[in-house]
């Protein structure tokens, strides 16, 4: 009976947790290596159980580009650049190339021709991605800098050290949607490179009842940790997937237990390690060097980012402004991974609604 209340909950079974950290791991363009979730399956069928049996995500979510509407990051950063004379004056014909790149790869470094004070960009950023979001280390244009010199939180305090994937302000109840990063200044001697994860691969590394679990608020905290004192400055509990209910669109929240990652609730534990160990592992990451006056776009709900380690004397210099993304392309851009209209995701919802969520409602 216990068995069948924790399949029904959606938690995870001894055995089927065992099982879980022997399935091989896939490479990101899949070379048709699959876990079996047949066992869990099994589980829930000797227990006499009639639910459909769990669903590898592996399973629906291909890198093979037969689904369109999946955002998957190339294997070539180069794929990701797009170049162009201006970005303050970019043209039309850009900015459709820019809107198919983010909606395929949830990802576009822009190149322009010329290096200038950096500001300009802006025009263009504001204007296409709307609002941006508050951070209490801004300046008055809305840019947090990212230098060791002055940091920001407990992990770009330490070039040393990488600083793990993550999605931005994942310590917030509504993360923002895209995000930006302009490298003012690379480390000399190489290193401190981007590195990106898709989010569908965090999702492939699960069952559709794993997900089902983790799209409920409360299962895994993050927070914020200024550099100063690294005291947990705000704590958000929100689930670490859920469905953007006006797009229909699966959205992820993410941080590697990098520091800032609070409680993990005991029946997704292992979910968590099999996304955690998915990020940091190279074969899942595209490392993306940037040269001085590079804006790297991400969608932030649909791939998560992080920068390799570098040397502490050097100077490194970013600038990062997240956006709401109610600008010009809120028609044209879809924030998430993919769109959850088929029958893959039956059963699957999120109760999640960021304008409605209140932290009171769940007890951790
Ligand atoms: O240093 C970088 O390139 C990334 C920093 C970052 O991701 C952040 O501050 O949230
Ligand atoms: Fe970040």
């Amino acid at each position: 009976m216990k068995l069948l209340q924790a399949l029904r909950r959606g938690s995870r079974v001894p055995g089927v947790a065992a099982l879980g950290s022997r399935f091989p791991e896939h490479p990101p363009c899949g070379t048709g290596q699959m876990r079996h979730f047949s066992k869990m399956a099994e589980a829930s069928s000797s227990a006499g159980e009639s639910r459909k049996p769990a669903v590898p995500l592996q399973e629906v979510l291909p890198r093979d580009g037969s689904r369109d509407d999946l955002k998957v990051l190339p294997n070539d950063p180069d794929t990701l650049r797009l170049r162009v004379k201006s970005i303050a004056k970019i043209t039309d014909e850009e900015q459709h190339e820019f809107v198919f790149m983010m909606n395929r790869y949830g990802a576009t470094v822009l190149v322009q021709e010329d290096f200038d004070d950096g500001l300009p960009a802006y025009k263009t950023l504001d204007r296409w991605f709307g609002r941006y979001i508050h951070h209490d280390a801004m300046n008055e244009f809305g840019i947090v800098e990212i230098n060791p010199a002055k940091p920001t939180s407990i992990n770009t305090a330490n070039p040393k050290k990488e600083h793990l994937p993550h999605t931005d302000d994942a310590y917030t109840d509504s993360p923002s949607a895209f995000l930006t990063l302009q490298c003012r200044q690379s480390a000399p001697s190489g290193g401190g490179e981007s590195v990106l994860v898709s989010g569908a691969d965090l999702v492939a590394a699960l069952s559709n009842e794993e997900l089902r679990t983790l799209m409920q608020p409360g299962m895994v905290s993050m927070g914020r940790r200024p550099a100063g004192d690294g005291s947990w400055m705000k704590v958000s509990s929100i689930p670490l997937f859920w469905v953007d209910k006006d797009s229909g669109w699966l959205q992820v929240r993410w941080r590697c237990n990098d520091g800032c990652l609070g409680d993990v609730a005991e029946e997704v534990k292992p979910s968590y390690e099999q996304m955690d160990a998915v990020a940091r592992k190279e074969v899942h990451q595209l490392v993306v060097p940037l040269v001085p006056g590079e804006i790297l776009v991400i969608d932030n709900r649909a791939v998560a980012h992080g920068r390799r380690p570098y040397e502490s004397d050097e100077p490194r210099v970013m600038w990062r402004k997240n956006y709401v993304g109610n600008g010009e392309l809120e028609t044209q851009l879809t924030s998430g991974m993919c769109a959850t209209f088929s029958s893959m995701f039956d059963g699957l919802h999120s109760m999640f609604d960021p304008s409605s969520w209140d932290p009171a409602k769940i007890k951790l």
